[in-house]
């Protein structure tokens, strides 16, 4: 499989990365990697997103030459992060599938899941022991000789820090702190890229002061086990454009001594109104809550919209009720 892969890639000059519908700083950071590396090798490489690419990951210097359109002309492609076509809906709808399966394509991955497998790739290097694509980049440059230099090195540095959350998550392995300690003598610099990060994702001052205001209004109930606060639609006009409120102000909820449950639910002034579901590892009842009102999610994640009418208070103390049920029926 590496020799086919080194075999794809001496033959190709025009080479497109491709990531898929769903850019992270994973998926980001190992497209940017290969452009530096391939770059380095003399290849030509374009950088293809179906979507945009999100505010957070901007700090990475080279976001902006990822583009939303394949070119015209292209030897190989290589698709990071993504072994699935479920995840290339994009590419699908514009009818790049085709263009792909013309040419010879390589998969780089490492999830388990591969339902709707990417039946016309030549070869998927897909590791789901690794923590992330950048690791299973950083191997397959070790096996093929590719030279990694600082720039290369940040973004796989990047990759595995965002998808470890910072060395933080099971996915973070022996081999991945090898591998940190080899970046590191490499000369990538982690302090650095943290700040980078952190800069990119300070917050309005008046955002500051706005999630004071949400941390004053929101009510605790169920005996301290359920924070939840409502967000009206002048503050979602204030305020949303700068900063999402519910992230604003949830990891906070359930960091707060005996909140298992966070509740943040907007309402709209046409009556709609959307609540964001977030719990602790003692409260896996997320997607329960959102269920019964006809929404749904994941365990520690959920989410509903209404649209029928019903007033907000009504919703809010039937979401109260609920989750006291739920959260009695747990012990
Ligand atoms: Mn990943």
């Amino acid at each position: 499989m590496i020799q086919q892969i080194a075999d794809i890639i001496s033959g190709a000059q025009r080479i497109v990365v491709i990531q898929a519908d769903n850019p992270d700083a994973d998926s980001l950071g190992a497209a940017l990697a290969l452009e530096q590396i391939l770059g380095e090798m003399g290849k030509s490489v374009y950088l293809y997103c179906g979507v945009e690419t999100p505010t957070y990951l901007r700090y990475l210097e080279g976001w902006s030459r990822i583009n939303q359109e394949l070119p015209s002309n292209f030897d190989a492609s290589i698709i990071v992060d993504a072994s699935t076509m479920t995840l290339l809906e994009k590419l699908e709808q514009s009818g790049g599938r085709g263009w792909l399966a013309a040419k010879p394509c390589i998969v780089i991955d490492h999830h388990e899941t591969t339902d709707n497998s990417i039946d016309f790739a030549n070869v998927i290097l897909n590791e789901p022991t690794k923590s992330s694509t950048g690791e299973v980049i950083f191997d397959l440059a070790k096996q093929l000789n590719w030279r990694l230099d600082v720039a290369s090195g940040e973004y796989i540095m990047t990759c595995i820090l965002g998808d470890t959350q910072g060395l933080t998550n099971e996915l973070t392995g022996s081999r991945t702190y090898e591998i940190m300690a080899e970046l590191t003598q490499l000369g990538v610099n982690r302090p650095k890229l943290e700040e980078l990060r952190r800069e990119s994702s300070k917050m309005d001052p008046r955002i500051f002061r706005y999630k004071a205001d949400l941390i004053q209004r929101t009510e605790l109930h169920s005996d301290g086990k359920l924070a939840l606060v409502t967000v009206p639609q002048a503050e979602i006009n204030e305020y949303s454009p700068l900063y999402n409120p519910a992230p604003l102000i949830q990891s906070d909820m359930l960091m707060t001594l005996d909140v298992a449950v966070s509740v943040v639910m907007k309402h709209y002034d046409d009556g709609k109104i959307l609540a964001s579901i977030r719990c602790n590892s003692s409260a896996p009842i997320a997607a329960k809550i959102a269920e019964h009102f006809g929404g749904g999610g994941h365990t520690y994640a959920a989410g509903f919209k209404i649209t029928d009418g019903r007033p907000v208070n009504e919703i809010k103390s039937e979401c109260i009720n609920l989750t006291s049920e739920l959260l009695d029926n747990l012990t």
